[in-house]
């Protein structure tokens, strides 16, 4: 059943909630000269491809009455880059063409949009097309941006140099063998202040490292001083992880294992084998040699929706953090790492957030008001060593809301190995076989 989450609490809450004083688009005009659809969906990638063929199993759609815009030419599970980093899985395995997960029912323009025309109901193609909506749900994802950080792109592309990262497609195969090439001195992995895609990857490649350095020898954490490798945790952030519960757990690993700290640091330039931060509290850039560097570059929201009139501030999509609707157009939703929901951009919180935009879309079209609730929920499978899951989980506040805590009583900071098949083995299966077809609702099992 599609909606079996909504709790009566929640209905009662959405229907208590504050409703703007928006005009209702639904039954907008069609905009002459263009293509037009009743949903456009922007993007296909986690939320995209999971919301249009929620909304399709609705029954209330013809062929052809949604539309998805997309330019790229593959989809990626980017979840399973940690993965390919630690040497578990090949990058080619995890992606599938774009076209091809789409039901034919859904019309798919394999182009991006450029621009938005909120008041007017449509949306311009990068080719000149304009494509008309009755509603539009905006999920574009984050963008990478290694040019952001001075001598980055050149490291990445330089197959001779130590640096690599699991962010982007076409660096995630140089982290292993940079991991099983290094023998001896500083090993840096990098967390950028600000917004990134799952916020525990920098340090899940890391404890994949310390581990396989381990095994090989060339660390121990009980001796790190005497060890041939040095590790050091260089995050923007000032602690290891954003919620109280789970960043203890991760402190204390990071100290029971020796892993030199370096809070508030930024890594702004690559210089050589030099690694220069500057320091979010404001005392002097930090200069550091590496002999191996792991980077989360700096990420943001695409440069199209920041420069648009559905942007907030901060340039994300501005919707309200419980219906998901958009603060100023009633017509115009959003879901995934562009939206301006306040929790951790991760697939995991996509996947609670599809059903809430079906649901709230779905009423919205029949001039009903949005009584789905989303309540921030996101997860991170934190890797820790191989063999070893600690399953974050957690909604707004932040504060923890535990799947398997719940159902048998267990404490979700402690790493597991069941939780290590969930993450490298269950959830990319559970994504291509049921996800992308808007079959999974995540720690609420299958939809139908
Ligand atoms: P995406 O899936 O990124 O899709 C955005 C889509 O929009 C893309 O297909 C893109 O081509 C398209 N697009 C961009 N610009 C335009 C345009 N102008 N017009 C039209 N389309 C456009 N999540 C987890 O749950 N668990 C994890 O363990 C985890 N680990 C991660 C590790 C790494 C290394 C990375 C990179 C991500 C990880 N994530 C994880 C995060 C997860 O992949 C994202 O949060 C999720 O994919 C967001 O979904 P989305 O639909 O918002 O964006
Ligand atoms: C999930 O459904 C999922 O996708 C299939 C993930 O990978 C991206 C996850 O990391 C998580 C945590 C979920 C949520 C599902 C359960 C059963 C906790």
């Amino acid at each position: 059943m599609l909606y079996r989450h909504l709790t009566t609490a929640a209905r009662s809450a959405a229907r208590t909630q504050a409703v703007p004083s928006f005009r209702n688009f639904a039954t907008a005009a069609p905009v002459s000269g263009t293509r037009n659809h009743k949903v456009v969906v922007v993007g296909g990638g986690s939320g995209g491809v999971n919301i249009s063929h929620q909304l399709l199993q609705s029954g209330k759609f013809a062929a052809e009455d949604i539309a998805v815009i997309d330019p790229a030419e593959f989809h990626h599970y980017q979840p399973g880059w940690t993965l390919v980093g630690g040497g578990l899985k090949t990058k080619e395995e995890l992606r599938r063409p774009m076209k091809s997960l789409f039901d034919p029912k859904l019309k798919f323009y394999n182009d991006s949009v450029a621009t938005f025309a909120p008041e007017s109901n449509f949306v311009t193609l990068s080719n000149g097309d304009k494509i008309g909506y009755d509603q539009l749900i905006v999920a574009p994802g984050l963008t990478v941006s290694p040019a952001n950080i001075k001598g980055l792109p050149e490291a990445l592309a330089n197959r001779d140099a130590p640096v690599s990262s699991i962010y982007t497609y076409d660096s995630v195969q140089k982290v292993f063998p940079s991991i099983q090439k290094m023998d001896k001195g500083n090993a840096i992995f990098t967390q950028p202040a600000g917004v990134i895609k799952c916020a525990g990857a920098p340090q899940k490649i890391m404890w994949l490292a310390l581990d396989y350095w381990k095994r090989a020898g060339l660390y121990n954490p009980s001796n790190p001083s005497g060890s041939a490798i040095n590790i050091s945790f260089a995050t923007g952030l000032p602690v290891m992880f954003g919620v109280p519960k789970y960043n203890a757990a991760l402190t204390k690993l990071q100290q029971e294992r020796g892993v030199n700290p370096l809070f508030q640091h930024d890594l702004i330039e690559i210089n050589g084998n030099n690694a220069i931060f500057a320091r979010p509290d404001g005392a002097e850039t930090v200069t550091k040699h590496f002999d191996f560097l792991h980077v989360a570059p700096k990420m943001g929201s695409p440069a199209f929706i920041k420069n648009s009139p559905i942007a907030n501030e901060a340039g994300f999509v501005k919707v309200d953090d419980a219906t998901l609707r958009h603060k100023k157009f009633a017509n115009i939703w959003s879901a995934g790492d562009a939206s301006s929901c306040p929790t951790s951009k991760t697939a995991a919180a996509v996947i609670a957030q599809s059903p809430i935009v079906v649901r709230n879309l779905l009423n919205a079209m029949e001039g009903k008001q949005p009584d789905a609730v989303y309540d921030g929920y996101t997860s991170c499978p934190l890797l820790t060593e191989y063999g070893k899951v600690l399953l974050a989980e957690f909604k707004y506040g932040p504060e923890p809301k535990e799947t398997f805590g719940n159902w048998f009583g267990i404490d979700q900071a402690e790493p597991r190995r069941s939780f290590y098949y969930l993450k490298k083995d269950f959830f990319p299966w559970v994504y291509y076989t049921h996800m992308v077809k808007g079959n999974w609702a995540g720690p609420k099992g299958w939809i139908n």
